[in-house]
């Protein structure tokens, strides 16, 4: 199974990726943790990266792409995947589009994690990383809302898109993603 979830900063993506992954038993790619991985080995990627991600931009997509397209070709990525803050641009899904279908294996459902600005907000403050910061929590907002929200109708327009409410407890969200991927498809795992 291809997937991919999408929803703002601090929407519990990284939470419910890394549980869904297991129970799924696939590959979880974020592209946030690779990233972060790449600046703490100080890597031309991760240098590159830094001076966006301090300031809550996006990475370039040709930086993203390149490292998710070598990352897809290794063999742990045959069976699929789940991928996990990537697309964030209608350019990068329409990448991953044809490098997918280029292999015969397109997406099978992108699922948006939504949650309201304002308990974003109060989750990143709880967290507390490097780019929770105030002002980078706001531009990472406007980033989501300018750049990432585009993909839900990209998503929508071919029938892949299905929405899950991403409030309430962590154990809640995951049953509600569950139920959802149980309803679109047959029963997992
Ligand atoms: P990410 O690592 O994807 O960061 P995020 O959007 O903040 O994380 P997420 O939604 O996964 O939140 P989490 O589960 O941790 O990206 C970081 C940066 O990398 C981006 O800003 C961008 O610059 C760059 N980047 C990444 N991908 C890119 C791409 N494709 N293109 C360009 N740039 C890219 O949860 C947040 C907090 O909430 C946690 O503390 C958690 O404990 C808490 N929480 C989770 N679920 C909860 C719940 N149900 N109730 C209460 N709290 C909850």
């Amino acid at each position: 199974m291809r997937l991919v979830l999408i929803g703002p900063p601090g929407a519990g993506k990284g939470t419910q990726s890394s549980r869904l992954a297991a129970y799924l038993r696939l590959p979880h790619l974020s592209t946030g943790e690779m990233l972060r991985e790449a600046m703490a080995a100080e890597s031309a990627l991760g240098r590159q990266a830094r001076q966006y991600i301090e300031r809550g931009q996006l990475v370039p997509d040709e930086l993203v792409l390149d490292m998710v397209c070598q990352r897809l070709a290794q063999p742990d990525c045959r069976a699929g995947m789940l991928l996990d803050g990537f697309p964030r641009t209608v350019r990068q899904a329409e990448a991953l589009d044809a490098y997918l279908q280029g292999r015969g294996m397109p997406l099978d459902l992108a699922i948006e994690l939504a949650v309201p600005d304002q308990e974003v907000a109060e989750r990143l403050q709880k967290r507390g990383r490097h780019d929770d910061r105030p002002d980078v929590v706001d531009q990472r907002l406007h980033a989501y809302w300018t750049a990432t929200r585009p993909l839900l109708d990209y998503y929508r327009g071919r029938g892949l898109l299905r929405t899950v409410d991403g409030r309430g407890t962590i154990e809640e969200v995951f049953q509600r993603l569950v139920q959802t991927l149980t309803c679109s498809h047959p029963p997992h795992p």
